[in-house]
């Protein structure tokens, strides 16, 4: 089977799970068109897919639910980019055991922030300390992971990051929910990992530069010109897509990571590189 030309995701922009598919379509230079979903009204979506949650994508006469479940078909039907997943059996397993982790382990942190940000949790200032708490400590096997290598699974990037990183985009730097403009952002820029954390924001900036919601030019020249133009961008705030950019090429250990400018999977040798900078004009808001 190869790749339908005309592919649709069914998102919620800023959820972490949207973000895994969008970084998957770029890094394996898939096209695709997204579809924003009302969060208030799912009737459509469950219609169509039999189930409310996002992303849910159709491609051609296919439809498929789960970021991860997306992720698995994507690398094993588009040709281009690089291997997410892997031929290696004990490196299969690695990244299905990061995979229970982006699932699971980051709960602590994220239901609250959700919770809160979306109304259905009151804020108070001990439940955000709390959270921020448990975002810390449950990121330090991530921190550990990256002593050891630039991406969780090694030398080169794979699955695992792309399930585990977007988990943690909104609580590694208040500066992201900072450039956006609904009151949901004021609530998540409250959020933070914490101290000792430098290698983990590091990292989830190098996996989030793939992402064109954050990085237009994640999606190619031409794509982010589009983007651009769809959401009437209007003129950056000029540092963060400079950060991101230099984050992405900070190495997260001395010379192991002076290689994470390509972005390449787990043991094997690969071809895509990392995004273009977001252009300071290309920046948007939501
Ligand atoms: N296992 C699913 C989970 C999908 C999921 O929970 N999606 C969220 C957005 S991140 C959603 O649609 N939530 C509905 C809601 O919170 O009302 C996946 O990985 O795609």
């Amino acid at each position: 089977m190869s790749i339908p030309t005309k592919i649709r995701i069914h998102e919620l922009a800023p959820s972490p799970n949207c973000m895994k598919v969008r970084i998957g379509m770029n890094l394996k230079k898939v096209p695709f068109k997204t579809i924003a979903q009302d969060p208030m009204d799912r009737k459509a979506l469950v219609k169509a897919f039999g189930q409310p949650l996002t992303p849910a994508m159709q491609a051609g006469d296919m439809k498929l639910f789960d970021s991860h479940a997306i992720l698995r078909w994507l690398d094993a039907n588009a040709k281009k980019g690089p291997k997410l997943f892997s031929a290696d059996y004990e490196t299969m397993k690695g990244i299905e055991e990061w995979e229970v982790f982006a699932r699971t382990g980051l709960r602590r942190g994220a239901r609250p922030m959700f919770g809160m940000a979306f109304g259905r949790i009151p804020v108070t200032d001990a439940a955000i300390a709390e959270a921020n708490a448990a975002w810390n400590e449950d990121t330090a096997s991530i921190e550990k992971a990256l002593e050891a290598s630039p991406w969780l699974m090694g030398e080169r990037i794979s699955a695992a990051d792309v399930m585990v990183a977007p988990g943690l985009y909104w609580a590694s730097g208040p500066e992201h929910a900072a450039a956006r403009e609904l009151p949901f952002y004021d609530i998540m820029r409250r959020f933070d990992l914490g101290p000792n954390r430098e290698r983990t924001r590091d990292w989830v900036a190098r996996v989030m530069a793939w992402d064109c919601w954050v990085n237009p030019a994640a999606a190619g020249k031409k794509s982010a010109k589009k983007a651009a133009k769809a959401a009437k961008a209007k003129p950056a705030k000029a540092k963060k897509p400079a950060k991101v950019a230099k984050q992405a090429a900070k190495p997260a250990k001395a010379k192991k990571s002076a290689k994470p400018a390509k972005a390449k999977p787990a043991k094997k040798p690969a071809k895509a590189k990392q995004p273009a900078k977001a252009k300071k004009s290309a920046k948007k808001k939501r």
